[in-house]
């Protein structure tokens, strides 16, 4: 068995995504919960996930949906109860399905316990348990900005200081160099685990160290010491998964993060592929056309670099992000198509797949009038690009191609009202599509994205060497074939991908010839020398490999 393949059961997993406030709605609020998502076990058991990684359900003021926590733990009432957690956890492991919560330790909410003591005064035991400046009204610490828009600091006239924010102002940074505070998170996570979680997503982990007179927020000095501490204290006592949330990771660091000896993390999000189609130097508003052989080039050197030497994520899609079929694929006349296309390049490649709730139904972008958004981020993101003169046309294409709000519009179970998401009004409104795209239209039908993704979560499971073998880019240069191989002791993997609406020749025919075709997204009878729009082929070959020139194409 490869060295890859050491038993770790999240090396062998499918990890789902649930966004619960968009998710499932069982008491009629128009907000998704936790009975909503226990109801829904069953959809899931039979896509075949391993566990489900749910977006934050402790108790906020939901400034920022839930990132702004006020109680590590206990529920918001919005999505139930601590029984309907523990209820949730009991239910999904009979399905041997495990919970992963997301940990968001940078910051708290500014309506937690800690920062309302903090703010009482400089000698309050919790004011060190965030980030204060002394200062002058009106004369910021530095020029730092906030990710949601405005100044990093925010003024407290009763203490004559300001305090950091890297994101919203109800969003205190936590100050990771106190080790009270440290301690303190030790001990809730511990909670968590005890209470049988099978592992933690960590909210912006490579942010904790930050430096803010140094004007560091990323990748601060002390980063891997206090991620080294942090699963010394909790996740190495348990059999867990755990995924930083990296957006500043390269590949050198994240052979730190996952390094095979347990020391940091299981794995993290790094967030490379997914920047490519943005301008240089701009923000991710900016957009700009995918460089295809970027992408290509992005995926091998990761693929390639943390072999055997750390983890890799595998992910299109998650609450932050836009919906990779209207970003990357064709949400129109090849939707299914492009749809399981891109669900099999990326499922052939090492690592753990994460499939983001409504990507294995094909669920699409939306383009709502500003009015019906309803994140922080793109709600502010329109005000500041008013008033900096962009036109209402320009600043609208942006947030329709790349607004979170893509991610978190209910999820589409059937054709019914609300697709069948609530019984209520729901929160955030439906895509309109949903009569088209839902659950109840794919669940039986082998032929639909559920069934494509099914499928693929099957094949991982029967064949080692999607989670043990070498990989190797094939065509690097080709501007529309997005072609590779994985490689182990006994067999061979080759996936053949038309990354677009044109049909091109197939150079690899050949090599496709000597394997057993395992699955494709194509009709049958098309040409084989040629890929059909979006066409993706996945073959195996076993007991012998395909010979060195095939390989070298
Ligand atoms: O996101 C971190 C983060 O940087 C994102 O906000 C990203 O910059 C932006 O979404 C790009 O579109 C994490 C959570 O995933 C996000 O939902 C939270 O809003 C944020 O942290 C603060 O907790
Ligand atoms: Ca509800």
């Amino acid at each position: 068995m490869g060295k890859q393949n050491d038993g770790k059961w999240w090396k062998r997993a499918v990890i789902y995504q649930i966004y619960p406030r968009s998710f499932a709605d069982s008491n009629g609020d128009g907000i998704g919960d936790l009975q909503g998502i226990i109801s829904k076990l069953d959809y899931l058991e039979r896509l075949g996930i391993d566990a489900i990684w749910l977006s934050p359900v402790c108790r906020s003021p939901q400034d920022d949906n839930g990132y702004d926590i006020s109680d590590y733990q206990d529920i918001d009432p919005m999505f139930g109860t601590l029984e309907d957690m523990e209820q949730l956890i009991a239910e999904a492991g009979r399905r041997q399905i495990r919970i992963i919560l997301d940990l968001v330790l940078n910051h708290s909410s500014d309506e937690h316990r800690w920062f309302r003591e903090a703010k009482k005064g400089r000698e309050n035991p919790y004011h060190d348990y965030y980030v204060w400046r002394d200062g002058v009204e009106g004369q910021l610490p530095n020029d730092m900005r906030a990710a949601f828009g405005g100044p990093a600091w925010e003024w407290v006239p009763e203490l004559g200081q300001y305090y950091f924010h890297q994101f919203s102002v109800k969003q205190p940074d936590l100050n990771w160099e106190n080790p009270r505070l440290r301690r303190e998170i030790y001990d809730m996570i511990n909670w968590w685990t005890g209470k049988g979680v099978g592992g933690f997503r960590l909210d912006v982990i490579d942010q904790i160290a930050k430096d803010p007179d140094r004007k560091i927020t990323g990748n601060g000095p002390r980063l891997h010491e206090f991620i080294r501490e942090l699963s010394a204290e909790t996740f190495q006592k348990a059999d867990l998964v755990t995924v930083g949330e990296a957006w500043g990771a390269t590949t050198e660091l994240a052979k730190l993060y996952s390094n095979p000896d347990n020391s940091e993390l299981s794995m993290v999000f790094q967030f490379e592929h997914i920047c490519l189609d943005q301008v240089a130097g701009g923000e991710k508003w900016d957009l700009a056309p995918l460089p295809f052989r970027r992408l290509k080039e992005v995926f091998a050197r990761w693929q390639v670099e943390l072999h055997n030497k750390g983890w890799n994520s595998l992910f299109w899609n998650n609450h932050d992000l836009p919906r990779i079929v209207s970003r990357w694929g064709n949400d129109g006349e090849y939707r299914v198509k492009s749809a399981k296309m891109l669900a099999m390049l990326l499922h052939g490649m090492q690592g753990t797949p994460y499939i983001y709730q409504g990507e294995e139904l094909g669920m699409t972008n939306v383009a709502f009038g500003i009015e019906e958004y309803r994140d922080i981020e793109t709600r502010n993101l329109y005000r500041e690009r008013l008033e900096k003169g962009y036109g209402e046309a320009e600043i609208l294409a942006s947030i329709h191609a790349r607004s979170r709000d893509n991610a978190r519009t209910p999820m589409q179970w059937d054709a019914g009202e609300h697709a069948g998401f609530t019984e209520g009004t729901p929160w955030i409104k439906v895509n309109p599509n949903y009569r088209q795209i839902h659950a109840a239209g794919q669940m039986e039908d082998p032929d639909s994205v559920f069934g494509c993704y099914r499928q693929l979560i099957r094949l991982r499971k029967e064949y080692g060497v999607f989670t043990d073998g070498d990989f190797q880019m094939l065509l690097p240069e080709d501007e529309a074939i997005f072609a590779y191989t994985r490689t182990n002791e006994d067999s061979q993997l080759l996936v053949v991908c038309n990354f677009y609406g044109r049909t091109v020749e197939d150079p690899l025919v050949e090599m496709e010839d000597s394997a057993d075709l395992l699955l494709t997204n194509a009709e049958n009878g098309g040409e084989r020398q040629l890929l059909e729009p979006y066409e993706a082929r996945m073959y195996l070959k076993t007991g012998g490999m395909l010979s060195q020139k095939e390989k070298h194409l």
